[in-house]
């Protein structure tokens, strides 16, 4: 069974999403988030550089989530959240779910990480990284014109990838989200999926 270690509204959030969609059983194994534990060998041993989430399934152990979003489709989706590999929808699809993290969350992150490393942060450092994160966002905003999700009419996994980030963007913008990307957020929410999700985050560590 695929097994998630997981902190709450962190990354492994689009796999239990997409887990979700496609109703295959998972289970989250809580993770001491404290940079010390992070920096532990047992922890380095998943993780090598210290961060969250790692996945296992069976012997295979993983890190980076947009790779085990992926991995989680081709083993078991039967085709379904993503294009048919090798069709320019299939390149559209990967454009947004890697867009999703190498580009729109990068900047978001690092004002995070920035706050963390610097007692005192460098305030143009931080609007550089918010701006860099604001023209991304503006990017999702314009694809989304005349359309409810990323490919078109059809729900895929780019909005997973892509609606975790979203998320990650309402916190670190302060003025808010453009209509679309709003609407857009909307939309994400209101599903069932996305939902459970959220209620299996809450349900963590209480049983
Ligand atoms: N590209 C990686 C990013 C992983 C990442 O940055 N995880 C965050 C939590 S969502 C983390 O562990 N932050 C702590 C740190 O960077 O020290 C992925 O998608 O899995």
């Amino acid at each position: 069974m695929i097994n998630l270690y997981h902190v709450p509204f962190t990354r492994a959030f689009r796999v239990i999403w997409v887990c979700e969609e496609l109703a295959i059983p998972y289970r989250l194994t809580p993770v001491d988030f404290s940079p010390e534990y992070r920096a532990s060998a047992e922890w380095r041993k998943l993780n090598p550089v210290g961060k969250v989430p790692v996945m296992t399934d069976g012997d295979l152990t993983m890190f980076e989530s947009g790779a085990m979003v992926q991995y989680v489709l081709d083993r078991y989706g039967n085709g379904r959240l993503q294009p048919e590999a090798g069709t320019p929808e299939h390149a559209i699809y990967l454009q947004w779910s890697w867009f999703a993290e190498a580009t729109f969350s990068r900047p978001i992150g690092e004002t995070v990480n920035h706050r963390r490393a610097f007692a005192e942060p460098i305030q143009a450092v931080l609007d550089e990284m918010i701006a860099r994160a604001r023209l991304a966002l503006a990017a999702v905003d314009q694809a989304l014109a005349g359309r409810p999700y990323l490919l078109g009419g059809e729900f895929s996994a780019a909005d997973i990838m892509t609606g975790y980030t979203v998320m990650l963007a309402e916190r670190a913008i302060k003025t808010g989200l453009p209509e679309r990307a709003a609407d857009y957020w909307q939309r994400l929410q209101a599903r069932a999926a996305f939902k459970a999700t959220k209620a299996a985050e809450q349900a963590m560590g209480k049983d």
